[in-house]
């Protein structure tokens, strides 16, 4: 990809507008475009990084078992009164009315729809478990939209709903998801912890929020420290291997803000492993027994003959809030640095080549290269404006693709100026530098 054709909006300066980070840095390349309060349009660059993040939560749902489907954003406010949550959910829920009169509403979450699927369908508890999932648009009026896509009111979430016979086979589900959700964050990059946490609007009584570290974030944390050491790499996913996972957990103290009871906290945490911070919630798993089971009848037939609810839990990822999650992590503010992941950056390498008006070889010896990167699975982008050096770099800085190619001065024959974005130059020929960009890849 030429950068001169591509659709990547640089400003020149951060916008005002923007408080923290991520909101800045995904302005400022034109990642994303604001369409109305809390309401975005995604353009290439920020599109690019958030497919291929759902592409990892996608996978590692597959691994777990869990179905994937697609419902759709509207849904019907019957099967809401059915539950009981019509009148509950408040001014979040965006309600609209269709030409017969027909109340409809954007769908905030989808435990209700997803109870009706499921209980249209599945009648016996030999089917069970199921466990389903999709990856869907989302609208919450949230009374105050801020720091981009950070908390906005349209945002892309994967939601997945768990469906058991009894309370110790839904625990299982939960804590299967609980594992992906480890794994999932792991291959980001990202450390997300697993809090305790207050099940709000979606009810039950068990509930974890997982979250990383930032000052910008939201969520008001309290951990022991010794929580980052734990490894759940390893960990089987029969119902031993993840309890044993699971109980590692529960052994430090790590909750959110409305669980937090400071008298418990001193008790339970020695000073030098207290942590008390901010941070960002990227997910969120909740479970809640027959909570919508019951008012919507969602029943299987049992062993005996007997009938009983179905027992759930939902479980939630902010695949859009994650592109700015990871900005938050890894953005360098005062040297405008952005690095991301290799398995979620928009390009895998920039190609720089020093561009003089009357003299063409750098342009196409960089769009040689880029066509044998491609052919090795390596997307690259090509600077091939006119600018000098310093301003090229400095906008390749800002895209973050993980590594850079000089071509100039320096270039002999077919050594290049290769460096990981952030680290010393080296001189290498495509061959290694191939090799190294995709043994990179091959590790998430
Ligand atoms: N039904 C449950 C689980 S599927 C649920 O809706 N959980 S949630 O409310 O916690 O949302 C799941 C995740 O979506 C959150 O952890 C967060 O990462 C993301 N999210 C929630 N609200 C917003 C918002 N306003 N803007 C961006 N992301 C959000």
């Amino acid at each position: 990809m030429h950068i001169s054709k591509s659709f990547i909006p640089i400003l020149k300066n951060n916008p005002s507008e923007a408080k923290i980070k991520s909101h800045q840095l995904m302005l400022r390349v034109g990642m994303i475009k604001q369409s109305s309060a809390g309401i975005y349009s995604w353009l290439p660059l920020g599109f690019k990084v958030m497919k291929k993040i759902e592409k990892i939560v996608r996978e590692e749902q597959n691994k777990i078992g869990a179905q994937e489907i697609l419902m759709p954003t509207i849904q019907s406010s019957e099967i809401w009164k059915e539950s009981g949550r019509y009148e509950d959910y408040g001014e979040e829920m965006l309600r609209i009315k269709d030409r017969q009169d027909r109340e409809m509403l954007y769908g905030p979450t989808n435990e209700e729809l997803v109870t009706d699927i499921f209980r249209s369908s599945i009648k016996s508890y030999k089917s069970l478990p199921q466990l389903l999932y999709h990856i869907q648009w989302k609208f919450r009026d949230e009374i105050r939209p801020r720091f981009g896509i950070m908390r906005c009111r349209e945002f892309y979430m994967k939601d997945a709903y768990s469906f058991d016979v009894t309370d110790e086979d839904a625990l299982f589900s939960y804590n299967k998801f609980f594992l992906s959700y480890l794994k999932t964050f792991k291959r980001l990059d990202l450390t997300a912890i697993p809090m305790a946490a207050d099940t709000g609007p979606i009810g039950g009584n068990l509930s974890h929020e997982f979250i990383i570290l930032a000052e910008t974030g939201e969520s008001k944390i309290y951990a022991d420290k010794r929580i980052f050491d734990l490894n759940f790499e390893g960990t089987k996913l029969d119902v031993k291997s993840l309890l044993e996972m699971r109980s590692q957990y529960e052994k430090f103290y790590s909750v959110t803000d409305d669980k937090f009871k400071e008298d418990e906290f001193n008790e339970k945490v020695s000073e030098k492993n207290r942590l008390k911070t901010k941070g960002i919630e990227v997910g969120h798993i909740f479970y809640f027994g027959d909570k919508y089971s019951k008012p919507m009848e969602a029943a299987v037939d049992l062993p005996g003959g007997k009938k009983d609810y179905v027992k759930m839990g939902s479980y939630g990822i902010g695949v859009s809030r994650l592109v700015g999650a990871i900005i938050e992590a890894k953005y360098d503010e005062k040297n405008e640095i952005m690095k991301w992941p290799i398995s979620v950056a928009p390009y895998d390498i920039a190609i720089i080549p020093m561009i003089n008006k009357n003299d063409t070889s750098a342009l196409d010896k960089a769009n040689k290269i880029s066509l044998e990167l491609n052919q090795n699975n390596i997307d690259a982008i090509i600077d091939d404006t006119d600018e000098n050096l310093s301003s090229k770099v400095k906008k390749m800085n800002l895209i973050g693709a993980p590594y850079q190619i000089i071509i100039g001065k320096q270039t002999e024959g077919d050594l290049f100026e290769f460096k990981e974005i952030n680290k010393e130059t080296q001189k290498i020929n495509l061959k290694e530098i191939i090799k190294i960009i995709n043994k990179q890849k091959a590790q998430n």
